[in-house]
């Protein structure tokens, strides 16, 4: 089992992760906690010095499982179902020098937030296919690089929710290089059985983000990680865990309870 952590390129607003700003000194500490990996949100790859990260990831040994993308829509509201095509068009350009930034890091590149929303003045019919389309023209221009859209839970979004929902999408799309991110948080609050979820997704789960019910580190509240790492086992899962939640008491301790958590679970 690799382990991962979600680390912030830049400061930001968004409270689920443990690690903003300050590259040189985060990345060190990830490693020195034991992480193989570490996923980087990056509101925008035009403005890393990608010559300096990759010598800091090389530096410290570390993949890079996925690049989060929340923040161009959090931080400056660019979205796929958003009422002007200009924005829709900006957001896509953004996703597609995400997906050449992922291709040199050898990355996933994720769609959560940045999909938009449907109560944006546009029906749920126009809302799906502008995504649709989206994410079609997305795939198309960097055939290299695989797409993991997140379902996420109603109270951040009102497109895509559940798995099941994503996964007709995803039948409906039909390209390979598109697939699933699961996030334990979210799937806590849709899912009917979080681990018949898991079977559901099978080989079209790219990512995988862990939180426990109360968006805490896994092990502080009430989600069952033993059965989900069951599951992951039996769908052949071999990709990375990746932590993204609240830096709760501290970031430093939330990161090494995670590590010391999913160690105690592999032992048993
Ligand atoms: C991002 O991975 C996520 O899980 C969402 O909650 C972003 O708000
Ligand atoms: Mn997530």
């Amino acid at each position: 089992m690799k382990l991962s952590i979600v680390l912030s390129t830049q400061p930001a607003s968004f409270s689920a992760l443990l690690y903003q700003g300050n590259l040189a000194e985060n990345l060190q500490k990830i490693k020195r906690l034991g992480f193989a990996g570490v996923e980087l949100a990056v509101r925008d790859p035009a403005k890393l010095d990608l010559p300096e990260l990759e010598r800091m990831l090389n530096l410290h040994r570390l993949q890079v499982p996925a690049i989060g993308t929340g923040q161009a829509y959090l931080e400056e509201g660019l979205s796929f179902t958003h009422s002007e095509s200009l924005i829709r068009r900006q957001a896509m350009e953004r996703i597609i020098s995400h997906m050449n930034l992922a291709e040199k890091l050898g990355a996933v590149v994720i769609v959560g937030l940045i999909r938009g929303q449907k109560i944006t003045g546009v029906g749920s019919k126009q809302a799906e296919s502008w995504l649709y389309e989206a994410l079609r023209d997305c795939a198309a221009a960097n055939k290299k690089v695989r797409l993991a859209i997140e379902p996420i839970n109603r109270y951040e979004t009102d497109l895509l929710n559940s798995v099941d929902q994503s996964l007709h999408f995803l039948d409906h799309l039909k390209m390979d290089t598109i697939g699933l991110l699961l996030d334990t948080f979210h799937m806590n609050i849709e899912e009917r059985l979080i681990s018949d979820s898991i079977q559901a997704a099978g080989k079209r789960l790219f990512h995988f983000h862990v939180a426990d019910s109360n968006r805490w580190y896994p092990g502080a509240g009430h989600i069952d990680f033993r059965e989900i790492m069951q599951s992951l086992s039996k769908i052949g899962y071999n990709g990375f865990i990746s932590g993204e939640f609240l830096p709760r008491p501290d970031p430093e301790t939330a990161a090494v309870r995670m590590i010391q958590y999913f160690n105690q679970l592999q032992r048993e």
